[in-house]
């Protein structure tokens, strides 16, 4: 089917979803559009689907219906006068205002999504201390550079004194033990501070001691936000703010930051790689097994596994041609990163990836898996495998293979050949879209380091001074999810693309990071095309694209020690607030979006969404975060759901920042081509 003849058939929408838009009106990734239409022809019911005869609970989304009792739900949906500004008088049964249900709300999916993100480092802590103690052989310590980076920040001596005085450098694994165990003491420690947030710039760290929010210990902040949104304890937005505020920092400047950190040292620190992205990297004539979730811990593995000869062979004894891995969500951001591994597909994609009838195995993990992924493979041959205990799937018939580190190798390989295994059972037509974009991946924030300035003078200073002088007018963090009350990806692209024509520099992860590669901004040569004179120019001189892909939503940490790069390299202020930066997350939906934009908030970085914020509802605690937090901690949130008015919205922040930094007059800087940073770096 070509691209034409679902627009042709997406003119006549069938009986069953007469009221649902056309599929190319739904997503603006032409795949995506076209698989929607195939899952309609067969009947097979998807998101798109159910968003079009669902309607949204028009109270919750304002954020201000209370269930934390069961004497409700109470709900106090905005009136007209109070809307108007007249006096509001609304009260839950025990009295709650509407601030007070929101900011409960709002504090409770900061929770929820920093225990996800901070679980999920606790998980690689685990692992990482059992590689280092040598409890299984199945991980090991790959990036002794990172380790070593990374172990003054966990009080963790790399050096001894030998004999004669001299200092000697410790032994690798004894540093390797005493890191994973400080590290996994941080989500328990009830005092003190989480001792990655003093990697943040001193004024903002300062800030946040005298505000009393440097996170004690990442899980007691969620259990504190849990504590003081039952019923009857906090009752005061600001306060319930300042809660959320220390747990947030738990995760972006804890769990998260530890957790890329570590899976850096167990698995090697990304560096650039090329790829490609979209459904079309499926194989007809392959094995197609897709990775979905988000940790590492079994993908790497996996990834091991399917590259074994005794495998691939095997996929030729099923009449195979061989194994195709490709990853939907955060994992696939982590294997791309590490491996080229390509990727299927964002968060939307994921039941379309069953519908190309391609898929022998889905294998799962956690986060961002929908149920019905498991009703889709009914459909199909598709095998769903779950793989870990707390994330289980009662629809459908899923397989469940327990995944252990320390039989980790064995329990990867169990899941390749069950995908094997299913290669002969293909029983419906398969249908893939035979697109797909190149890109490149991999720009850790010590990758973006050798980038600009080479392994001898690796720096951000030329970053800086390209900002100073005005070729890039400022720095955009994109992130984030899909959302299936807007169209897929095109908030990605609209907001993306409007940043780079104005030459904002892009960092993008999670979903938009997905979103960018299928549209093709993840190349150098995208550059010429999308991107103003500034730059381009600085893209096609240092050999870089304009949207530089960090990773998974975890690794978001890489833009906060990015950003703080920036502000060492000096010239631009002395902490994030200062910088000409500005966040987005056009498209999100998840709890763990909500944790991810506070962290960025309270850093010091104006954070606008996109399709709808639950804080409506209250136009008092909506004012407090949209106006207010920026006299406190540099930052604000803002939404936008018009993405060229949301892209709009963060240059202006980027030019007051210019202009109070005084750099309105262009200064000029000699650029360092790639010639002549081999040359200096051969010298
Ligand atoms: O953690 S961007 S839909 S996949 S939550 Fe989920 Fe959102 Fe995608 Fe990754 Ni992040």
């Amino acid at each position: 089917m070509t691209i034409e003849e679902v627009k042709a058939k997406s003119a006549e929408p069938k009986e069953k979803v007469k009221k649902a838009a056309k599929p190319s009106e739904l997503s603006a990734d032409a795949a995506t559009a076209m698989m929607i239409e195939r899952s309609r022809e067969m009947g097979v019911e998807t998101i798109f689907d159910r968003a079009a005869s669902m309607k949204p609970c028009n109270i919750g989304v304002q954020g201000t219906c209370c269930k934390n009792c069961s004497q409700g739900p109470c709900r106090l949906p905005l009136t007209k006068d109070v809307e108007q500004g007249g006096e509001d008088t609304r009260k839950g049964l025990c009295g709650a205002t509407a601030s007070t249900i929101a900011a409960r709300n709002f504090a409770r999916m900061v929770a929820a999504g920093a225990a996800a993100h901070s679980d999920h480092g606790r998980g690689v802590a685990e692992t990482f201390l059992a590689a280092a103690r040598k409890e299984t052989h199945d991980y090991k310590i790959k990036d002794t550079k990172k380790l070593l980076e990374i172990a003054p920040d966990f009080d963790v001596e790399i050096t001894v004194e030998g004999e004669g005085g001299e200092v000697l450098q410790r032994d690798i694994d004894e540093i390797a033990v005493e890191v994973g165990e400080k590290a996994l003491a941080q989500w328990g420690q009830q005092e003190g501070e989480v001792c990655t947030a003093k990697r943040a710039p001193k004024p903002l760290y300062e800030n946040w001691k005298r505000l009393g929010v440097v996170p004690r210990g990442i899980d007691r902040e969620i259990v504190e936000i849990m504590h003081r949104t039952h019923i009857g304890v906090d009752q005061d937005y600001e306060n319930l703010i300042s809660q959320s505020t220390r747990a947030a920092i738990g995760d972006g400047w804890g769990g998260s930051m530890i957790a890329t950190d570590l899976q850096d040292v167990l698995f090697g620190c990304p560096y650039p790689v090329k790829s490609s992205a979209n459904l079309g990297v499926l194989k007809e004539d392959h094995v197609n097994l897709v990775i979905h979730g988000h940790e590492p811990l079994l993908s790497e593995m996996i990834v091991t596994a399917a590259e074994m000869p005794e495998m691939v062979e095997y996929a030729r004894q099923k009449g195979a041609n061989g194994i195709q891995l490709s990853g939907i969500c955060c994992t696939a951001n982590e294997i791309l990163m590490r491996h080229g591994v390509p990727l299927a597909g964002n968060f939307l994609q994921q039941e379309l990836a069953i519908v190309t009838g391609a898929v022998d195995a889905m294998v799962v993990d956690v986060q961002c898996i929908m149920e019905n992924i498991a009703n889709v493979a009914e459909c199909f041959h598709t095998k769903i495998i779950t793989t870990n205990p707390k994330a289980r799937i009662a629809s459908g018939h899923t397989i469940h293979i327990e995944f252990d580190e320390h039989t980790a190798f064995e329990d990867a390989k169990k899941i390749v050949i069950t995908a094997i295994d299913n290669f002969p059972n293909r029983n419906k037509e398969v249908i893939i879209p035979k697109l797909s974009s190149p890109l490149i991946a991999g720009f850790s924030y010590e990758a973006i380091n050798y980038h600009l300035g080479g392994t001898f003078r690796g720096s951000y200073t030329p970053l800086n001074d390209n900002i100073i002088n005005g070729r890039i007018r400022g720095i955009g963090g994109v992130v984030g999810c899909n959302n299936a009350r807007t169209m897929h990806d095109e908030g990605h692209l609209t907001v993306v693309k409007e940043l780079i024509k104005n030459d904002v520099i892009v960092l993008t992860t999670g979903c938009n990071a997905i979103a960018c590669a299928k549209a093709g901004l993840l190349t150098p040569e995208s550059a010429g095309v999308y991107c103003g004179p500034g730059l381009a120019e600085v893209c096609e001189t240092v050999g870089i694209p304009p949207v530089l892909h960090m990773g998974s939503c975890v690794d978001n940490s890489r833009i906060l020690m990015a950003a703080t790069e920036v502000v060492k390299a000096g010239g631009l202020g002395k902490t994030i607030a200062d910088l000409p930066a500005a966040g987005s997350a056009p498209e999100w939906m998840s709890e763990k979006a909500i944790s991810i934009g506070h962290y960025f908030v309270v850093s010091g970085v104006y954070t606008v969404f996109g399709v709808t914020l639950p804080v409506s509802g209250s136009p008092v605690f909506e004012d407090y975060l949209y106006n207010k937090l920026e006299g406190i901690y540099g930052g604000m949130w803002d939404l936008e759901a018009d993405p060229i008015k949301h892209a709009q919205k963060m240059i202006a922040h980027i030019n007051k920042k210019r202009n109070a930094l005084g750099l309105d007059k262009r200064r000029e800087r000699v650029l360092m081509d790639m010639a002549a940073r081999q040359k200096l770096e051969a010298a």
